[in-house]
């Protein structure tokens, strides 16, 4: 039986470089040998791609919070028993733009809802799965923001306001402080180069600790 794979999440705030940084890492990990799937939140399974849709649209219609969150957690219930458990239990690597964390940031910390709520909900819908690492690039608001910007239409999340923004970041930088070990904070405001040296380390550390996790098998 192969070792159970890693589960990384790259988190962070709009704009900050999540799909760029994501398709360095698959190319260097691939690279490596490392059989890897890669895939998102909102999202990942059709049920969770055609939820996605729903959470980004922009309707004439405010999405009540709660609905919001049952929305987000609809999608990972879906993700996690159609991709992410039976890729991990087969010994494959994932890497996911956003998981449970940007719940925090986004429904609790730009929101406004209990943690409890969503503690609550992430203990029914994941059970003991949790990320092995989260990486996640910080950035000023304003960084973000203006290199998102360029890119046309903004989605439903892209409208708020920018003390929303600051929340969620705020928020992002509490949880990676209290936790114990699991995030490696990312200084995203660098160039893209230096932003990819800093990741090219936690990838050595994550290489050396899956060498281990194999062994002890
Ligand atoms: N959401 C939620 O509320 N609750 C949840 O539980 C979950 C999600 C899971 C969709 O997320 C929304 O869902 C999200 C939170 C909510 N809303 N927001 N905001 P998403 O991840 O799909 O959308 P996003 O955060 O808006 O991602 P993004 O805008 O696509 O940004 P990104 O992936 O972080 O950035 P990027 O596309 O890689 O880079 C943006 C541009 O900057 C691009 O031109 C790059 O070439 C450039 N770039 C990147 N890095 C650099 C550096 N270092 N220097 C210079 N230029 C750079």
């Amino acid at each position: 039986m192969s070792a159970r794979g890693l589960f990384i999440t790259v988190e962070g705030g709009e704009g900050v470089g999540k799909s760029t940084n994501i398709a360095f890492l698959e190319e260097h990990l691939r690279g490596r040998g490392i059989d890897l799937l890669v895939t998102r939140e909102p999202g990942g399974s059709k049920l969770g791609e055609s939820l996605r849709h729903l959470l980004l649209q922009v309707g004439d219609e405010p999405v009540d919070p709660v609905a919001e969150l049952l929305l987000m957690f609809a999608a990972r219930a879906q993700h996690i028993s159609t991709r992410i458990e039976p890729a991990l239990a087969a010994g494959r690597w994932v890497l996911c733009d956003r998981f449970t964390d940007a719940t925090y940031a986004y429904q609790c910390g730009g929101r406004g809802l209990e943690h409890s709520a969503v503690s609550a909900l992430e203990n029914l819908v994941q059970g003991q799965l949790r990320p092995d690492c989260t990486l996640l690039l910080d950035a000023p608001v304003s960084t973000g923001m203006s290199r998102a910007r360029g890119r046309g239409d903004l989605d439903r999340f892209e409208l708020e306001e920018l003390a929303f923004f600051e929340r969620v970041r705020a928020t992002y930088l509490a949880l990676a402080e209290g936790s114990s070990g699991r995030y490696r904070v990312i200084d995203a405001s660098q160039s893209l180069a230096q932003v990819q040296k800093q990741l090219l380390k936690v990838c050595e550390e994550l290489t050396a600790c899956w060498g281990v996790r194999h062994r002890e098998k």
